[in-house]
């Protein structure tokens, strides 16, 4: 049984909460008033001396950061496919954990935490204008392909995800990336898919 400590509303919380369930794994979540700063309080700074969410807990076993976190679980229990070790393969996957630590932070991330969080030390002009930067990218990469790399969705996928699809709660539109909506979609439609505030699973018949 795994433990995550989060936030509901942290989408870096989610793509680890996501990708469990998509592993079928079994996890306690255990939320932190960040309200109050309980993520800066010494009993966390222990498991994260960031003071950021999310945490994994696997046994004994301590992993911080979503990104890493989603690369262990899919070393560990995912196979070959959601993170292949062959070296061109894995470069591949790892631009898109980079470009979400990165551009996808820096836009949407930023965006939604301005608006939705209050955090009005963001330049928003600045954090608008990455977003639709890094929206027209993806979009045009999506275009002439059905996942971010290779023929199955990957944890470039996972990571990337969340912050693009909540990039509305940011007052960023998405009607007109249409390669990228379709992406949301699709990985809504995968087996096992969990939502959050702002990205509903599909209504099922
Ligand atoms: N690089 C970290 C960033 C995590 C992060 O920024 N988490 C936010 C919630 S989504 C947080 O804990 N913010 C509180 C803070 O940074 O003080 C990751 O990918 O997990």
């Amino acid at each position: 049984m795994f433990k995550l400590y989060g936030h509901e509303l942290s989408g870096n919380t989610y793509k680890v909460r996501l990708f469990l369930s998509l592993l079928h794994l079994d996890s306690e979540f255990i939320q932190l008033d960040m309200m109050n700063g309980e993520h800066k309080q010494p009993e966390f700074l222990k498991i994260n001396p960031f003071g950021q969410v999310p945490v994994l807990i696997d046994g004994e076993t301590v992993f911080q950061d979503a990104q890493a976190i989603l690369v262990y679980l899919a070393r560990k229990y995912g196979g070959e496919d959601w993170f292949p070790t062959d070296a061109e393969a894995m470069s591949r996957v790892v631009r898109w954990l980079s470009t979400t630590a990165g551009e996808i932070r820096q836009g949407p991330e930023n965006a939604r935490l301005y608006y939705v969080f209050g955090t009005h030390s963001i330049n928003i002009e600045r954090a608008t204008q990455k977003s639709h930067f890094i929206l027209q990218l993806l979009n045009d990469h999506l275009s002439q392909r059905t996942w971010l790399e290779f023929e199955r969705p990957t944890v470039a996928d996972i990571a990337a995800f969340p912050y693009v699809a909540l990039a509305p709660d940011g007052h960023i539109e998405l009607s007109q990336y249409s390669h990228v909506l379709r992406w949301i979609e699709q990985i809504k439609n995968l087996p096992g898919f969990v939502g959050m505030p702002g990205i509903e699973a599909p209504v099922t018949a």
